[in-house]
């Protein structure tokens, strides 16, 4: 294990700074279980909502220039199966499980996080903020009084930490994370994916089954290095970065901007699980070199001038 990395992170104690993004290798609990082999610092499970669905036609995912474009449309078996897949995982992992939760409603958001009280999860990510499956994401994302709402509603039911998840498609982010925080969030994990689009130009039509998709990977890190540096200036509770984390440099940039933890997707699908420990190993060697102890030292350092 790389040392020196520990943090605490809204009541968590998490041996690294480092999760997986929802979505990215978390459906199963064998998944989980190797990404937390992996070495990361918490593993989060892909959003579960009340009932199953099977998502979007193919295609879901096309790889662009830096990124990738996704258009899975929230697939998952619904909370009642997954709950077992996340018995098994709560069991079999040794770092927190944070679920990550989608409803239609702030009423569904309520009922997934009371049926996940079964188990020692150890906190709930409120996903508010898929780009392109329609009335479930970005429209409560985008609107402060929905995201308070759903809050509001989920804090009644679940005494976990209840981190949100924002989305990069809108004027002021930090408007958003300040309603959130209004409503009493322990945290706020920005960014979700862009929204975006490809077009075959031999069909002449949209690649995705779903037509939009959403963007992730280094094309989209500057615009998460944005987002939580204005988020720091804007609410007192922890931030975890995500977007386009793909070297060590990266992940420093988040912390600096004033991430207290990182998430990593689109890296996984295409450096696969080792690239964790590069980028554990690669943080704990910069650490050193700038004489530091803890990685706290550079949470939001970019903000002192
Ligand atoms: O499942 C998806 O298509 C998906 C989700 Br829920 C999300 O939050 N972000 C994303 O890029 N894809």
């Amino acid at each position: 294990m790389v040392r020196g990395l520990k943090i605490e992170l809204a009541g968590l104690r998490l041996r690294n700074p480092l999760m997986n993004a929802s979505g990215v290798f978390s459906l199963t609990a064998l998944s989980l279980k190797r990404l937390a082999e992996a070495g990361l610092g918490a593993v989060v499970t892909k959003s579960v909502g009340l009932e199953a669905r099977t998502g979007h036609p193919n295609p879901t995912v096309v790889e662009v220039e830096y990124g990738l474009l996704n258009s899975m449309g929230l697939p998952n078996p619904g909370v009642d199966m997954a709950l077992r897949e996340m018995r098994k995982a709560v069991t079999s992992v040794d770092v927190p499980v944070i679920a990550s939760v989608y409803g239609f409603s702030p009423q569904e958001f309520r009922e997934v996080a009371k049926r996940l009280n079964r188990l020692p999860i150890s906190a709930l990510e409120l996903n508010v903020s898929c780009p392109h499956v329609r009335e479930v994401g970005v429209e409560i994302g985008q609107n402060e009084e929905a995201i308070a709402e759903v809050v509001s509603k989920v804090k009644g039911a679940t005494r976990k930490p209840i981190f949100v998840k924002l989305t990069p498609n809108v004027t002021d982010i930090a408007r958003m994370a300040e309603a959130a925080e209004r409503a009493g969030a322990s945290g706020i994990t920005a960014i979700n994916t862009v929204k975006a689009m490809a077009i075959d130009v031999e069909m002449g039509t949209p690649i995705l089954g779903g037509r939009f998709g959403g963007l992730s990977g280094p094309a989209i890190k500057p615009v998460a290095v944005r987002c939580v540096y204005e988020i720091y200036d804007a609410v007192r509770i922890p931030i975890i970065g995500c977007g386009g984390i793909t070297r060590w440099q990266d992940a420093a940039e988040l912390l600096m901007a004033g991430a207290s933890a990182l998430q990593v997707g689109t890296a996984i699908m295409h450096n696969d699980l080792p690239v964790f420990r590069e980028l554990l190993t690669g943080l704990k060697s910069f650490l050193e070199r700038r004489g530091l102890k803890t990685v706290r030292e550079f949470i939001g350092s970019a903000h002192r001038r």
